[in-house]
């Protein structure tokens, strides 16, 4: 479809288009249209743009993952379509491990996300193993994980997740890193560091917020990650989205 080039929502035409195009290629399900949909809306109740409470939280998030011994990013179908050019590079600057993991799990489907990451330059993509293991206490088809990606990960970062798998994540012990434009989704809640903002807009922000703070050394690094309260940042990020919806004026 040709979208005006002066089209006042043309970045949200063209992020819906980019996603109906994923679809056909089958990397998503329309279930992920669904929580696009959602996650929309949110987003015009944040401004849509990434507000200081995000910024905190890609700091703190930018810190973990450098203090992180094993860190891993978990990719779905709505990362790969949105961000997977982002996903390679904050791979690499921050020497953490891709897996593919599914919640509308399909062989075929790992297979298409995992050419797509090839295809922005991944060097390796886990989740495809034939000996894959299972998180106890998640009956989705989530539960399948790479022993050595998200299984013995210390640090996992994923984006618009279900909450079960979050939790269940955090009860095996890892740190959980989730964008989730939903402050108020289990996900946020049960997360170490949610960024509330748009994936498109947090994950090349999240990058150059590694590059930066890539210098630092390791006791500052893991002041920055320790000193963030994720409940706290969450409501911040509520109060802000109500004083925004009373102070505006039409
Ligand atoms: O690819 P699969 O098979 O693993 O399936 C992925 C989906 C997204 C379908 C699945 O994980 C799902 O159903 O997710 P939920 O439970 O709908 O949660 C998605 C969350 O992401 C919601 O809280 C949305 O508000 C949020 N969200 C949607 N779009 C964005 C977003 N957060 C950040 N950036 C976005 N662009």
């Amino acid at each position: 479809m040709l979208i005006p080039e002066n089209h006042p929502r043309r970045n949200s035409l063209i992020l819906r288009e980019k996603l109906v195009e994923a679809m056909r290629k089958g990397v998503i399900v329309p279930e992920g249209l669904i929580a696009h949909g959602r996650g929309e809306c949110f987003d015009y109740l944040l401004g849509e743009r990434t507000q200081p409470f995000a910024q905190k939280a890609i700091e703190a998030a930018a810190a973990l993952l450098l203090t992180a011994s094993r860190p891993v990013i978990s990719v779905n179908g709505n990362m790969a379509a949105l961000v997977p050019k982002e996903v390679v590079e904050l791979s690499e600057v921050s020497k953490s491990k891709i897996e593919v993991n599914l919640f509308y799990r399909t062989e075929d489907r790992v297979r298409a996300i995992a050419e797509v990451l090839i295809q922005h330059g991944a060097r390796e993509v886990l989740g495809l193993e034939k000996d894959l293991q299972t998180i106890p206490e998640l009956f989705s088809e989530r539960r399948r994980v790479s022993k050595e990606g998200i299984y013995s990960a210390d640090v996992v970062l994923l984006g618009l997740e279900d909450g079960d798998r979050t939790e269940a994540l955090v009860n095996m012990g890892k740190k959980v890193i989730s964008f989730d434009l939903n402050p108020l989704s289990r996900t946020s809640l049960a997360s170490t560091v949610t960024i509330v903002d748009n994936i498109t807009r947090g994950m090349p922000k999240l990058v150059e917020a590694v590059r930066l703070l890539k210098g630092l050394d390791v006791t500052e690094l893991k002041r920055i990650a320790e000193s963030f309260d994720n409940k706290s940042n969450l409501r911040e990020s509520l109060k802000f989205i109500s004083e925004r919806l009373l102070s505006l004026q039409f």
